[in-house]
């Protein structure tokens, strides 16, 4: 039996949420079209006939850092404890830049095996996502004097020991998912089961509830509501659940 955690990281509203449902085979966590969307770690738990994969989705975070980031951050930087490697998430839908640089230079420096998804590629042209894969690549390599920039050199300064793997997948149609679950389950140690294996969370049913409601309201409404929207479920009975959305200004 294998068995260990891996964190997911990286920035706002890459997928990281749709990729650890997709990787889990089931709903877990929320997802939405906003930046910020996940507030706290939540675990999704995939299991098989040898193996529990536990994945911790983490807030998104980059640089410079705004109040509400700011505080997830201590989540994100506990969760970053103990784990076996590091999933780092991608859009290639997006330029990979500065703020996948600062992401890159914190799970570089964990000192666990990273593995790269570069996620988003369903429609994309192969020469386009080539050119992502490139660039996610080279991210966390150090630059090395004028003109070198685009060389990683192997053994020099810094936390940078290369990334592990790169998967270019689609969390929303399940292609490279399978593969990219394989390679995350062979990062981890032989090991106990943490979960009961028909569990696919670690949140309690009434967190599930407030968080699903949370997110439709995030799908539901645009401008006229702040995004810091919180939910508390007050009550669950048979086919009705009261409660109550919180929402930061009048
Ligand atoms: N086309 C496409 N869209 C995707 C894919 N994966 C996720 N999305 C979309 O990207 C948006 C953000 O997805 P989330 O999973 O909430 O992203 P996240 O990284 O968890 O975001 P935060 O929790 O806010 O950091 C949603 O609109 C998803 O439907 C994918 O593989 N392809
Ligand atoms: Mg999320």
């Amino acid at each position: 039996m294998r068995s260990g955690f891996i964190a997911v990281a990286g920035r706002p509203n890459v997928g990281k949420s749709t990729l650890v449902n997709a990787l889990c085979g089931g709903k877990v966590a929320i997802v939405s079209d906003k930046p910020q969307t996940t507030r706290r770690r939540i675990f999704g738990i995939a299991n098989g006939d040898d193996f529990q994969l536990v994945l911790a989705d983490l807030p998104g975070f980059q640089r410079p850092l705004d109040a509400l980031t700011e505080r997830m951050q201590k989540t994100v930087d506990a969760a970053f404890e103990d784990v076996e490697g590091v999933l780092f998430v991608l859009s290639a839908r997006e330029r990979i830049g500065a703020g996948d640089r600062y992401i890159a230079s914190r799970v570089y420096a964990l000192g666990v095996p990273v593995v790269i998804a570069l996620n988003k590629v369903d429609r994309l042209k192969a020469s386009h996502i080539a050119q992502q894969m490139n660039a996610a690549a080279r991210l966390g390599a150090p630059v090395v004097g004028e003109g070198a920039g685009t060389q990683p050199k192997a053994g020099a300064a810094g936390a940078w020991g290369g990334f592990h793997a790169l998967h270019p997948v689609s969390a929303k149609t399940g292609d490279g998912v399978g593969q990219l679950r394989d390679e995350l389950v062979g990062l981890l140690p032989e090991g106990p089961l943490y979960f009961p294996v028909e569990q696919r969370t670690d949140l309690s049913v009434s967190a599930q509830i407030g968080e699903l409601i949370r997110e439709k309201a995030l799908w539901l409404t645009r401008d006229e509501v702040p995004h810091s929207i919180s939910v508390e479920v007050d009550d669950i009975e048979e086919s009705v659940v009261r409660a109550h959305v919180l929402v930061e200004t009048e």
